[in-house]
């Protein structure tokens, strides 16, 4: 963008350290989860001024492989995406944690990756820094200091010169030709992939009699079942969300994710 701010959005499961990275590099206090449990619960975001260049960070749930919690977690990123392209904002990079400290990854780490590699799209892969090796995209170590942190916004401030070039996520620009329909993105399609697996998976386990089939099990494929038929329906206008986000707070700021675009409209 002309307006000289990296903005660069941090993507991962649960308690990848997505917050935590967020903290270090701008000082804010952000609130950051504990053993397991999923923190953030809505997209926010963390400032700083890096060699005189503001900065934005912004912070997104991870998904938790929950179920059904994770179609919402993607509408939301969705909708905010739709609506920085709405306001002509950039995403000047993308960062997708990916914790080093267990012994492996896991499926559903694999599987979430692959979800965000549909979000982000192959041709904007020299923007994004990744746990794995996608062609294209560069391995960055975070290692929970501000140091390291720094590091991290000085490899996107390199890779974007001021001005900084308008770049477009896959799922910004499939959404501007399907027209705001969420099911015809290639990262929808794999969201519902993976959920339809999950139900399957769930099946397969009661039938075999390897965990029982409780209210609160059914409860979890029916969420999933019914979240799958939602995503279908779901239509994304940039421009609408900008106008019913700014009539909610009176022309002021909503939630920290408008915020990111409030101060540049
Ligand atoms: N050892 C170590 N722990 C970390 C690191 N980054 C984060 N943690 C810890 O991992 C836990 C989760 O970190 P968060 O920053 O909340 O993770 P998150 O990706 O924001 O998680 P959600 O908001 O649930 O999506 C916290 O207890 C952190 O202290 C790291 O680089 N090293
Ligand atoms: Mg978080």
């Amino acid at each position: 963008m002309s307006d000289g701010i990296l903005r660069l959005a941090v993507f991962g499961m649960t308690g990848a350290g997505k917050t935590s990275f967020i903290n270090k590099a701008t000082g804010a206090q952000l609130e950051v989860g504990g053993s397991g449990n999923s923190c953030t619960k809505d997209v926010q975001y963390g400032e700083t001024t890096v060699n005189a260049k503001k900065v934005l960070l912004l912070d997104t749930p991870g998904f938790d492989d929950s179920g059904g919690r994770d179609a919402d977690i993607f509408v939301e990123i969705s909708k905010w995406l739709a609506v920085a392209e709405a306001s002509g904002t950039s995403v000047d990079g993308v960062i997708i944690m990916q914790p080093i400290n267990k012994p492996r990854v896991t499926d559903s780490e694999q599987k979430k990756t692959q979800l965000f590699k549909k979000i982000v799209g192959g041709a904007f892969y020299p923007k994004v820094a990744f746990g794995d090796v996608p062609t294209g995209a560069k391995v960055l170590r975070f290692e929970n200091t501000e140091r390291s942190a720094r590091d991290v916004v000085l490899h996107f401030m390199g890779l974007n010169s001021n001005p900084y070039p308008r770049t477009r996520l896959l799922l910004q620009e499939e959404l501007v030709q399907a027209d705001g329909r969420l099911n015809d993105t290639s990262a929808c399609r794999e969201l519902d992939i993976m959920l339809g697996q999950k139900t399957r998976s769930f099946q397969v386990q009661i039938n075999q009699g390897r965990v029982a089939s409780t209210p609160e099990l059914q409860g979890r494929v029916n969420d999933i079942s019914k979240k799958r038929s939602w995503l279908k329906t779901i239509k994304i206008n940039g421009k609408d969300l900008l106008k019913t986000f700014g009539k909610w707070a009176g022309g002021a700021v909503v939630s920290t994710a408008l915020g990111l675009l409030c101060e540049v409209m």
